[in-house]
């Protein structure tokens, strides 16, 4: 790993805000590839701090001043990663499924899309069921994305397929969902149209979905 994605790491690791910012302005400057930024320096460091916080040398503070440096770094790395084309694909609703807070990865998910063309319409964190029906029945998105990344609010996407279909609206949209500890297998359960296991991917699978690719 170079030297500036490894002081990229130790920042947002470190939980410094202005450093992790200024580091990813130098990488981008020196010319590094913005996924290479993303995977290898930020991405690597929120794994770190998984890892500490299950080995119990850091706690909930720590991921939380973590998160926000990786979310300035995000902003950061935004323009390089969001090249927007022209026309849009379709409209996705995405969100974070009820009692789920997590929003790093939803939020990447959701640069991809955008700028593969999609447009976006954030429903944020903890997203009640209700809430996803009437975000369907008013703006009619053509995909719902779910993200979940703990294993208790997993089953919340289940709810929230089951919400859409006992308001008739399940044949209107296609629902992907996502987020660590959801598999392929869980998403066929539960019965979802489609999964990816990273931000990329999600990309191919909502185009897919919309008959684009
Ligand atoms: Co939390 N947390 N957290 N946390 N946190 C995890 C998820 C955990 C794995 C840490 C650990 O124990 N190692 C663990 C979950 C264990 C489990 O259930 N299996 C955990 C826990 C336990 C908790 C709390 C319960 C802690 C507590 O309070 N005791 C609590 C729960 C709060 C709640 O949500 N109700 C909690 C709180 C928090 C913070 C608020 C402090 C903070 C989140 C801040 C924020 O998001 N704004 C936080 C953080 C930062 C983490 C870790 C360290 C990092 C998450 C992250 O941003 N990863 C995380 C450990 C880890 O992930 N290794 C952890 C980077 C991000 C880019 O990856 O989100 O996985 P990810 O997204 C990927 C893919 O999953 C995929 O694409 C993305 C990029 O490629 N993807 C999708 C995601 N959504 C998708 C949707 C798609 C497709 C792909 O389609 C729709």
């Amino acid at each position: 790993m170079s030297d500036i994605l490894i002081e990229i790491k130790n920042a947002i690791v470190d939980g410094q805000n202005a450093i992790a910012k200024e580091k990813v302005e130098t990488a981008l400057k020196q010319g590094l590839n913005p996924e290479d930024i993303l995977n290898t320096g930020m991405v690597e460091a929120m794994a770190e701090v998984g890892w500490r916080f299950e080995r119990g040398e850091s706690f909930v503070p720590e991921m939380l001043l973590a998160a926000r440096a990786m979310q300035s770094g995000l902003v950061i790395l935004r323009g390089s990663l969001v090249k927007a084309n022209f026309k849009a694909t379709g409209k996705v609703a995405i969100g974070t499924v009820k009692g789920d807070l997590h929003d790093i990865g939803k939020n990447l998910v959701s640069m991809m899309l955008e700028g593969a063309g999609f447009d976006i319409l954030d429903m944020g964190t903890d997203v009640d069921p209700e809430k996803v029906v009437a975000v369907v029945k008013e703006s009619s998105p053509d995909i719902v994305a779910l993200s979940a990344l703990l294993t208790t609010t997993m089953a919340n996407m289940k709810i929230t397929i089951e919400a859409l279909k006992t308001a008739g609206l399940r044949d209107r949209v296609k629902v992907i969902v996502g987020g660590a500890p959801v598999t392929e297998a869980y998403a066929k359960q539960i019965g979802a149209d489609g999964f990816s296991l990273n931000a990329a991917r999600a990309v191919n699978v909502a185009k897919e979905l919309v008959g684009e690719d």
